[in-house]
């Protein structure tokens, strides 16, 4: 397998991939894609990719971009643990926070980038609308997070390192987020498969 990811590790949708590959124990190559040349555009990439995105996934004679369908994708044909809850409604409800954390949250993607996390890089103050995204986040891990559990649905899945991403936001910068909301990141995070992505050798920005 061939896993392409942007050239300073910081997608949050490549770490979710290279994570599930990593949990797989599944040898996989990783090339990496320099977005700021885009190079995701030229006709080589954008043909394989369909979507002109990182992450993209290579197995064997088929390509494909979008994490989430890529790490679906993985949970059906590779064996070891698994990545989703088994059961349907809960397998569904992991879906659900997957599908979410990727396309609401806009004001804390965009005051808090991912280069955050992985650059110490500092904002401003969050704007009324990120603390009221900041405030729907909380309520919605509230809502599933069960105080007595250190995952969202029992056993890990990979919506919990999505989760985590989203709230480390946050932490990392020093923002102001509940205690047990912090720790459960703190928990996802210490992951050795999230790890090995957090200590990949970036480039200067
Ligand atoms: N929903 C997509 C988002 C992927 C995405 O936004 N990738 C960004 C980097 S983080 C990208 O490739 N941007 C280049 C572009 O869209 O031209 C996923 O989950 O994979």
């Amino acid at each position: 397998m061939l896993l392409y990811v942007d050239t300073q590790y910081t997608s949050p949708y490549a770490m979710s991939v290279f994570v599930v590959l990593q949990e797989k124990t599944t040898p996989f190559l990783m090339e990496t894609v320099d977005l700021g040349n885009s190079e995701n555009k030229e006709p080589e990439y954008a043909a394989t990719s369909l979507t002109q995105r990182i992450p993209t996934l290579i197995h064997n004679d088929f390509a494909l971009s979008e994490s989430s369908a890529i790490t679906e994708y993985l949970h059906e044909i590779l064996s070891g643990p698994p990545l989703y809850p088994l059961e349907p409604r809960t397998r569904a409800r992991a879906r659900q926070m997957q599908a979410w954390l990727r396309s609401d949250l806009v004001s804390i993607r965009q005051e808090r980038p991912t280069e955050v996390i992985f650059y110490g890089h500092v904002g401003k103050p969050l704007s009324e609308q990120a603390q009221a995204d900041a405030a729907k986040l909380f309520a919605v891990t509230n809502a599933l997070l069960s105080s007595e559990s250190e995952n969202l649905f029992g056993s890990w899945c990979i919506a919990d390192v999505d989760l985590a991403l989203m709230l480390n936001r946050l932490i990392m910068h020093g923002d102001s987020v509940p205690e047990h909301l912090a720790s459960y990141a703190r928990h996802q995070w210490e992951r050795s498969s999230v790890q090995l992505w957090v200590n990949q050798e970036r480039p200067p920005l």
